[in-house]
């Protein structure tokens, strides 16, 4: 495969950007080689600098579970972009995703629109600590929510010990109110409520979890979880900006049945423009300035652009059996993927909730951190780069999901099975 504009190109990025790149996953140092530049995109496609053209399963992390540069949703972005692009006042579009959000998020029954979902998970810990008047916030080992100082915290070595940073550059000062328990372990988590009793303003949690690859929640951990931060005064804050609007319209809260106090969504409600959302329980976002004292504010929050992306978007995911089809093709691939892997006798896990999914390379189980990182990440690598070779586009890391989109046709699911069989045989 020629790569020779995107060598040259990621020579001289390397000069301007840190890494080249402008968010570390997208440089491949943990499946090695160099990146691809992109040049444009359409449907399942990825085209690249060298004219190579991928079936594209990473979809810009998520976003964009329509494909790329679906027709209604560039409709709606031009038409956007001849009114003006950013006016920094209130827009009637504004008001019509904060509806549409609302609607197939009940539990959000007030919404801010920010820029990305770092800024809404940021926010939504503010408003949690105003609320509460309390410092302390517990998540989960290998959830991410962004790169705010709190969150780039992991657990101090003994249980109760406070966080530490997990970033140069970030306080200890801040990291010491951020604890961590085991994903799916409920009992750490009762125990760090009671050595903590009435500290922990918010637990956050990815009700399902997509970075450390995806790690579906076991039974009942999630209704553990609400039942627990509901008796101990503790907000829950479900981190949506992957699963909302992914796994279902109403996201995993609607496929579980279990109301947050704050979600924080991303990614798909802006179709590939820079959209985070944040919001909850009336009583608590009334917190939020204007209204409240509680500041958080943004030059670009609700941009038009992005908003009529983000609408455009959703309105075609009410299609009916939209879902429906994600489901199975998905579950498609993720049978196709696991027989070939079988027949080449490597051992996987593989995790799948609706359109995303992971092969972790390990014989498994994989419920948490401390069991996903056992996976082969060397093999994972090989396995990504003779799936490249083929013209299929996987996370360029063993710990991040796989997503489809209503794009991906059975044909697409077909060449990348065929494409799969051979790479696992040259493991
Ligand atoms: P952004 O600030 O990147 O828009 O969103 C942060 C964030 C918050 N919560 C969850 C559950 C997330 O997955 C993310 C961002 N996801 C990563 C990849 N899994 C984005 C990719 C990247 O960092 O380049």
């Amino acid at each position: 495969m020629k790569t020779s504009r995107s060598t040259k190109l990621f020579t001289e990025a390397q000069q301007l950007i840190p890494g080249g790149v402008n968010s570390p996953v997208r440089a491949f140092r943990s499946v090695g080689g160099q990146p691809r530049f992109i040049a444009r995109a359409k449907g399942s496609r990825l085209y690249d600098v060298d004219r190579n053209v991928y079936i594209d399963y990473v979809l810009s992390w998520g976003p964009m579970i329509l494909g790329h540069a679906h027709s209604a949703v560039i409709e709606s972005i031009k038409k956007a972009a001849g009114r003006g692009t950013s006016y920094g006042a209130p827009t009637e579009s504004e008001v019509s995703l904060a509806r549409e959000i609302r609607s197939a998020f009940p539990s959000m029954e007030k919404i801010r629109l920010v820029s990305s979902g770092t800024e809404a998970v940021m926010s939504a810990i503010r408003v949690a600590r105003g609320f509460t008047k309390r410092t302390k916030v517990m998540k989960f080992e290998g959830c991410y929510h962004g790169h705010g100082d709190y969150l780039l915290a992991k657990a101090g070595s003994g249980l109760a010990t406070l966080g530490i940073p997990d970033s140069p550059g970030v306080p200890d000062d801040f990291a010491k109110h951020t604890l961590t328990a085991p994903y799916n372990d409920i009992r750490t988590v009762q125990q760090l409520i009671t050595a903590n009793r009435d500290q922990l303003a918010c637990i956050i949690v990815e009700p399902i979890a997509g970075n450390m690859g995806v790690v579906p929640p076991a039974p009942d951990f999630v209704s553990a979880l609400r039942q627990l931060t509901a008796e101990h005064n503790i907000l829950l804050i479900f981190d949506e900006v992957i699963s909302g609007f992914r796994v279902s319209y109403g996201g995993a809260q609607a496929l579980y049945g279990i109301k947050p106090d704050l979600t924080v969504l991303g990614k798909i409600i802006g179709g590939g423009l820079p959209v985070g959302a944040y919001g909850g329980r009336r009583e608590i976002m009334d917190l939020i300035a204007p209204v409240g004292p509680v500041y958080q504010a943004g030059t670009l929050s609700g941009n038009p652009l992005a908003v009529s992306a983000g609408l455009a978007t959703l309105k075609q995911l009410r299609a009916k059996g939209v879902y429906k089809q994600l489901e199975e093709r998905s579950a498609a691939l993720a049978k196709g993927i696991g027989e070939a892997a079988k027949k080449a006798g490597i051992p996987v896990t593989q995790t799948r909730i609706g359109s995303m999914l992971t092969t972790f390379f390990t014989p498994g189980p994989v419920v948490d951190w401390n069991t996903a990182k056992q996976s082969d990440t060397k093999r994972y690598g090989q396995f990504f780069h003779h799936m490249l070779e083929q013209g299929v586009y996987l996370a360029p890391s063993q710990f991040e999901a796989a997503f489809l989109s209503t794009a991906h046709s059975t044909q697409d699911i077909e060449k990348t099975l065929r494409a799969a069989h051979t790479a696992f045989k040259k493991l």
